[in-house]
């Protein structure tokens, strides 16, 4: 019975080797072009980070160590759906090995205790606590996270001197654990604030899964210790449950170019630990253009819904669509920086409210959601501007979380937060193992860049 950190240790030699044998002996490869259009256009396709866990094909979406979504749900350990554990991806993510459930088992037990309320900071709960209530719940989980810094085993260490280089690796990877694991009761706190003045919903347990403590924690679950504050009967307590865990499952990562993956990637490389690394990560989540499009979206198709007479009308829906495009704003949940096909996280994510007819057949919002994925691509080509005119991960999720009972709109992209943590934080942990030195690209002018270009 080995633990992830045990595991890992093994691994670390013959990875640790092939890497510097990279950057001993072919660090001249060249592997991309840079141009004026790198700098004015945000360095789409600049190849300058290193990440290990996924990779995001412009053609083909988002695949985790070579494998695709399908892929996982068929190998990962997962419920009684093939809806792959978190704490599974995790395990993979990690070590780049398909974990046996016993394994997951263990990982699932051991992320339950370092969770466990005794064990969740007390000046963490205090701070959330004396935050006004408007405090943007992302607001709220940076600043959450950020105190939970005062905790963190890297910085205490490397402060008093106590760990050279060589084991940085290990106190990120115990902070990392320990941010995952702190996850669901944070989250449960920001919410409760939103909706319950501040009061629990539902209780944390040792013997549950990540998922069903978030979902417990957040009053979404049947269970005794749990206020199923939305009245879900049993069958829907555990579509959410599955809804969770799908959704936690698919967000884990998407490469390290994205803005909460390379803001989490940076600030570490400067040695930050990694509560203060991924806060920064969450306020790149927070950004409109990025994580806070699933909130848009919702608000979108619920006031979208409330000015049309159907949502199958198509021409009020276009017509609907126009006004948004010639008012020069965006149609959130569409569109994509690197993608340029229907997002795979949105397909399964549709397949989901796809195989349960029955529940959201009468939900008038998931109904427009599903026809806007057959409108929106073909106005989207007509306007001509958008390179990628295709649903992204954030048209489908929101609203079915909406279609449960969480109708606080400001509240969908901390679920994205507790899920990107995973990718991310591992990453930091391999960004350690490797030695990866602070990052410091070389920033340029618009001088330089008209003297490289009127020279030349
Ligand atoms: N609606 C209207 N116009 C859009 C558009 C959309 N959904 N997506 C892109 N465009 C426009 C851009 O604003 C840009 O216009 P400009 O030249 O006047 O500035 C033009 O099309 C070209 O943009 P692009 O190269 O296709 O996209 P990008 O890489 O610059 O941006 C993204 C990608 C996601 C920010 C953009 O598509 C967008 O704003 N989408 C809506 C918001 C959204 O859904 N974000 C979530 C993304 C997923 C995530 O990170 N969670």
């Amino acid at each position: 019975r080995k633990s992830l950190k045990e595991t890992l240790k093994e691994l670390i030699p013959e990875r640790k080797e092939k890497f510097l044998k990279l950057k001993k002996n072919y660090h001249n490869v060249e592997i991309g072009r840079i141009t004026i259009g790198s700098v004015t256009t945000g360095m789409r396709g600049n190849k300058s980070i290193f990440w290990e866990g996924s990779t995001v094909d412009p053609n083909k979406g988002i695949t985790f160590h070579g494998k695709t979504i399908g892929e996982c749900q068929q190998q990962l350990p997962g419920d009684e759906f093939g809806y792959f554990h978190p704490e599974a991806i995790l395990w993979y993510l990690m070590t780049k090995q398909i974990p046996t459930s016993q394994q997951v088992q263990h990982l699932t037990e051991e992320l339950a205790e370092r969770g466990s309320p005794k064990n969740f900071p007390e000046l963490t709960s205090k701070i959330i606590d004396m935050l006004p209530p408007d405090t943007h719940p992302m607001t709220q989980l940076a600043i959450g996270l950020a105190s939970l810094s005062r905790n963190s085993k890297f910085a205490s260490n490397y402060q008093r001197g106590l760990i050279s280089k060589d084991h940085y690796w290990e106190d990120t990877l115990e902070d990392s654990l320990n941010l995952i694991s702190f996850l669901p009761i944070l989250t449960a706190k920001i919410y409760s604030k939103l909706v319950n003045g501040g009061k629990p919903l539902g209780e944390f347990s040792v013997k549950n899964d990540w998922t069903l403590n978030i979902c417990s924690l957040l009053g979404m679950s049947n269970g005794v210790h749990s206020s199923n504050h939305c009245n879900l009967n049993n069958e829907q307590s555990k579509d959410f449950l599955s809804l969770m865990r799908l959704y936690t499952g698919i967000h884990v990562d998407h490469e390290g170019g994205n803005v909460s993956a390379h803001a989490t990637h940076l600030v570490n490389s400067a040695l930050s630990d990694p509560y203060l690394s991924y806060s920064s990560g969450i306020m790149g989540l927070a950004g409109p253009l990025h994580g806070l499009a699933a909130q848009e979206v919702v608000r979108f198709l619920v006031e979208m819904n409330s000015r049309i007479s159907s949502p199958q009308n198509t021409g009020e829906i276009e017509e609907y669509l126009w006004n948004i495009l010639n008012s020069k704003k965006v149609i959130p949940g569409y569109g994509h920086a690197v993608l340029r096909i229907p997002d795979p996280r949105f397909t399964t994510m549709l397949k989901f409210a796809q195989s349960r007819t029955t529940e959201f057949e009468n939900d008038e919002n998931v109904i427009l959601m599903q026809k806007l994925s057959t409108v929106v691509p073909d106005i989207l080509k007509e306007h001509g501007k958008c390179k990628n005119p295709f649903p992204n991960v954030d048209s489908a999720s929101g609203i079915l979380f909406h279609h449960f009972g969480i109708k606080d709109l400001l509240f969908f992209t901390v679920i994205f937060g507790c899920s990107r943590s995973i990718g991310p934080l591992t990453q930091l942990v391999w960004d350690r193992i490797y030695g990866l030195p602070i990052e410091r690209p070389k920033s340029i002018s618009l001088t330089t860049m008209q003297n490289l270009c009127y020279q030349s």
